[in-house]
């Protein structure tokens, strides 16, 4: 009985509650009698946690044993938001929790708002990354994640006089879903230079001496799949002194600072996220946190290996290693330093191995966020590394020259050195180099990288090496457990949860698409989901929304090529042509809330200033008595993957406007549609693939065209700019201080009037308006929208993560599934 007890956690009500007890006693020290939410919280992780335990150390153990493929997935980020929402449903136990904490007095929706986000990355790239961990686990692939454990992950934004400031996010103070690795450590080097010398058996060796070291140290988290034991590992590395690095003679010598300053440069590396996002700034210690995790992972990947004594060729059998953009990049040279200078490999056959390991996914085509190292920076951090870089380069230059003679041009753009001043190593030149295979994120994007900045490479290797790998979002977070009611409610229409593991069940809604009650279901669904996040406004703004007002939410990282500013500059156009409409013609006007959400990089001036106009025009129409319920403007503080949980499913129409070309695939796009939102957009990134999927009359497509874009940039600086009459009556009323000092959007206008208009802002603008007309018009008729709603959600089974991991694991890392059984 012992055995089946500590074995199985608990399978119901009462087990849960007494495991609840037992930790809130025992583990957490605490009184029942004094139990707050905090406590109801930690009380009820632990109890789950050890539900996960069980099954990750079996997943472990049978993936040990096993000993087939493994992937692992390198990535500087992962947005990870909330785990015990997740563990319950996955583990399936969410009844059992909310009928025992119930018991308690709690409600289990306060229990899990408790908890703080993992927020681990910036946007887009990190989500996505978290999105296939869940995929990974659920459909029983033997796959790691690797990452850093940074102390402060991105910033939390606070709004003050409408201006955004930045809070460090301290995040890890008991955190229970983290399991510290003591024993497992990796020692860094840093620094340093290379000796080279011929060995007792006349070969050549490079020995990298002297540096500095740090300590990796690792941490996992558990990654529960749904509805299967399958749990596996995301490992991430801190930064620790290296015993030796704590100088105790400087210590005893009196000199306390200079002893603590080495071990706090030591700890320095993980302890912040970069809040960049699609922005390269070529910092040091980014070039350190990139070395650290990836010579740490690679330890740890190489040491696993060595266990199984097979031969090094046997190695791309059994390792997949797959690149979150070019961060990692240099796992693929630190692979062939350990093939090479360590285990001896002569370099063509270390060379074999590596690129048979590594596949690069590329997430951007703007130039400013390709990653570029001085080479005067590597040479000094990382001295034999720039040494690889530079061989590798050697080789494939000579191979290069062997297909293309006397084509120099063709040498100097594809070298993976850029001969500027200063020199600069470009990263993704070595990942395409270093890959078997390279993928974009959507059809668009991934002809865009082949046809633009990857040309010359589809040229040498021919087309095979470039692939397209469109991306998904997973049903379990984005619909399950953000949406409970739509879940339940497709439930039931389908005879069970299935399609929450093969999305593409959902074509079987088409068939109710004209069920009246089911209609009525569904709209009063997204009612119940509108009125909580108007609740939540008021709460956390003050302001009151009308819930049957059309919801318009634009929430993503703010961005010059995501247009936020030609949102705002549409609320405002919205605004001036309600103040000039007669009291007859206000009466037709279509109440609206607009919603934004999202964050600036800290020095991303531009973005920063988008976000002081929002909240300039929120103060200035929200409380214009003459404008009323027909028009409201919401910023909602601090966007991040739970605040997401919330406003995707209470969106009536979301944003996904970017210039065409620009947004790689955008995977917000995804959940709202998924929520029964409709969308607006441009034909960019995703949207395009989700208009073949649920049909062009189900999406409100507007704007220039990815193939005119140039042209029109071009046409900007070499005819008369011409600025759209309607978008100038925006900017008058601007100049004239009607939201604030006009000075403050200075650049913001000029960008656009002076500057060539590069987002092509303007250009859109009258496409935009007339949109959103059809918006408004289409949302009048309600039994239109619903079906529209309706149809879209039954289409978009092609959108899951679950697609997503079969096409890598088919295409690119040839790896098998491992059910685990008891
Ligand atoms: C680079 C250098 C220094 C510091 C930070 C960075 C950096 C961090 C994140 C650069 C780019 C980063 O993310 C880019 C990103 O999020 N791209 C998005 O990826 C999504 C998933 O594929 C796509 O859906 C989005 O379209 C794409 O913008």
């Amino acid at each position: 009985a012992w055995r089946k007890y500590s074995a199985a956690g608990f399978s119901n009500k009462e087990e849960f509650e007494k495991e609840l007890v037992r930790h809130i006693e025992t583990t957490l020290a605490r009184s029942l009698y004094n139990c707050d939410e905090s406590a109801a919280y930690s009380g009820t992780a632990l109890a789950f946690r050890d539900r996960l335990i069980i099954d990750w150390n079996k997943t472990q153990q049978r993936q040990t044993f096993n000993d087939q493929k493994r992937v692992y997935y390198l990535s500087l980020e992962f947005l990870m938001g909330r785990a015990l929402d997740n563990a319950m449903l996955n583990v399936g136990q969410k009844e059992a929790a909310r009928d025992g904490l119930r018991d308690l007095g709690f409600r289990i929706e306060d229990i899990i708002s408790q908890e703080h986000d993992a927020a681990l990355g910036n946007g887009g790239l990190g989500r996505l990354a978290a999105c296939l961990l869940d995929s990974l686990a659920t459909l029983n692939y033997p796959a790691w994640g690797y990452g850093l454990r940074y102390r402060y992950g991105i910033f939390k934004q606070e709004i003050v006089n409408g201006y955004q400031m930045e809070i460090p996010d301290y995040w890890l103070d008991n955190n229970p879903w983290e399991f510290p690795r003591h024993e497992i450590t990796v020692d860094i080097q840093f620094y340093g230079c290379v000796r080279k010398y011929q060995d007792e058996n006349g070969r050549i060796v490079h020995s990298w001496e002297d540096g500095e070291i740090v300590q990796a140290v690792a941490y996992d988290v558990p990654i529960p799949g749904y509805g299967t034991k399958t749990t596996n590992n995301l490992r991430l590395w801190s930064s620790k002194a290296s015993s030796g690095e704590f100088d105790f003679q400087k210590f005893n010598a009196g000199d306390y600072e200079s002893a603590v300053a080495d071990q706090q440069s030591a700890e320095t590396i993980s302890a912040v996220l970069y809040p960049n996002d699609n922005l390269e700034r070529g910092k040091e210690l980014r070039l350190k946190q990139q070395y650290f995790w990836c010579a740490a992972s690679l330890y740890d990947i190489v040491r696993r290996f060595k266990k199984t004594k097979r031969a090094w060729s046997e190695f791309p059998d059994q390792v997949a290693i797959q690149l979150n953009d070019t961060h990692p990049t240099l796992a693929i040279v630190e692979l062939q330093r350990i093939l090479i200078d360590i285990e001896g490999l002569e370099w063509d056959e270390a060379w074999v191995i590596v690129t048979k390991t590594f596949g690069y996914t590329n997430h951007t085509v703007l130039p400013e966020a390709l990653e570029k190292w001085s080479v005067l920076l590597m040479q000094n951090l990382l001295p034999r590394h720039l040494q690889i870089i530079y061989d590798v380069n050697l080789f494939f230059l000579q191979s290069v020259e062997k297909r293309f003679p006397n084509d120099r041009n063709m040498l100097a753009r594809v070298s993976v050195i850029e001969e500027t001043h200063p020199k600069m190593v470009r990263m993704a030149h070595l990942a395409i180099i270093g890959s078997h295979k390279v993928n974009g994120v959507a059809e668009l994007h991934s002809d865009l990288i082949k046809a633009t900045i990857f040309k010359d490479f589809v040229e040498i290797y021919g087309p095979d090496r470039f692939t397209n790998v469109t991306n998904g979002i997973t049903p379990r977070r984005w619909l399950h457990q953000a949406n409970p009611k739509l879940s339940a409610l497709i439930a039931e229409k389908l005879g069970g949860y299935e399609f929450l593991t093969d999305l593409t069940l959902l074509d079987k809604l088409e068939a109710f698409v004209d069920d009246k009650a089911f209609r009525e279901d569904w709209a009063r669904i997204k009612s119940a989901n509108k009125l909580l996040l108007a609740r939540y406004i008021k709460d956390t703004t003050g302001f009151d929304v009308n819930p049957n007002a059309l919801f318009d939410v634009q929430v993503k990282r703010i961005h010059e090529y995501k247009r936020q500013q030609l949102n705002i500059f549409g609320v405002i156009h919205r605004y001036l042509s309600i103040k000039a409409m007669s009291a007859d013609e206000r009466k037709k006007v279509v109440p609206r809330v607009s919603i934004f959400g999202g964050k600036a990089a800290p020095g991303y001036w531009m973005a920063k200033t988008v976000i002081h106009l929002i909240n300039n025009v929120a103060s200035v129409v929200n409380k214009d008595p003459e404008i009323g319920d027909l028009l409201k403007v919401i910023f909602i503080e601090d966007y991040n993957v739970s605040k997401a949980e919330i406003i995707c499913p209470a969106s009536d129409i979301s944003e996904h406007i970017s210039t065409a070309g620009t947004e790689a695939s955008g995977t917000s796009n995804m959940k709202f549609v998924l929520n029964g939102g409709l969308i607006i957009g441009t034909c960019d990134g995703a949207n395009i693939e989700i208009t073949r999927e649920i049909g062009e009359q189900n999406i409100f497509l507007f704007g220039t065209l990815a193939e005119d874009v140039e042209d029109l940039r071009h046409r900007h600086f070499y005819s008369d700019f011409q600025l759209d009459a309607q978008l100038e009556r925006v900017f008058n009323a601007i100049k004239e201080d009607m939201f604030g000092d006009a000075a403050d959007f200075a650049a913001l206008t000029a960008s656009i009037e002076e500057h060539g208009d590069y987002y092509l802002v303007s250009d859109d603008f009258n496409s935009y308006v007339t949109t959103h007309e059809m918006v408004d018009e289409t949302f009048q008729n309600k039994e239109k929208w619903l079906a529209k709603s309706i149809t879209s959600v039954a289409r978009m089974g092609f959108f899951s993560t679950d697609r997503v991991i079969n096409e890598y694991a088919d295409s690119i890392w040839n790896v098998e599934p491992l059910e685990v059984k008891d």
